[in-house]
């Protein structure tokens, strides 16, 4: 897998997805301090929501080679300023989550905060069922 930044707000799905993609047991764990497991970087989703985090991202992002935003499908509002893939060196691409327990609406407006954020390329995922999974395990090998 290639090496990724996980950025999205708080509670979106990253550390269940990471242990998801990484083919581990799905437990709860809130993510308390950015972390670096099998060349991932999982960080908390306050880094996103608070400003003054923000940067501890950038840094974050040049030791990566993608970095991964994530919005949940369960979420209506945008977490991602419009351009936000921007303040990042490395490429950027786009996951909705919990695609499970969302409808088809509400997954196409995940997705459209993710385009307005500046991703182009836009995966849908469950870390609970699986769904999209693998699709996206072939784009980040
Ligand atoms: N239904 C459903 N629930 C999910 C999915 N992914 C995560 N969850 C649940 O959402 C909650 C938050 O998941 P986390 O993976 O901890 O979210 P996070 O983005 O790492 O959150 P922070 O560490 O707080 O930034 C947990 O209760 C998960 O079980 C999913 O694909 N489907
Ligand atoms: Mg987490």
């Amino acid at each position: 897998m290639k090496r990724l930044l996980l950025v999205g707000g708080v509670g979106c799905g990253k550390t269940t997805l990471l242990q998801r993609l990484q083919g581990g047991e799905l437990h709860y764990a809130k993510t308390g301090e950015m972390y670096t497991s099998g060349g991932v970087i999982d960080t908390p989703g306050e880094y996103l929501e608070l400003p003054w985090f923000k940067h501890a991202l950038r840094l974050a992002s040049f030791e990566v080679e993608l970095v991964v935003l994530l919005a949940s499908a369960t979420v209506a509002e945008g977490r991602f300023q419009p351009g936000f893939t921007t303040f990042f060196m490395p490429p950027s691409i786009g996951v909705v989550t919990k695609v499970d327990i969302a409808t088809p609406a509400e997954i196409k407006v995940a997705g459209n905060h993710l385009r307005l954020a500046g991703a182009t390329e836009i995966l849908e995922v469950s870390a609970l069922t699986g769904a999209g999974v693998e699709e996206l395990a072939a784009r980040l090998a």
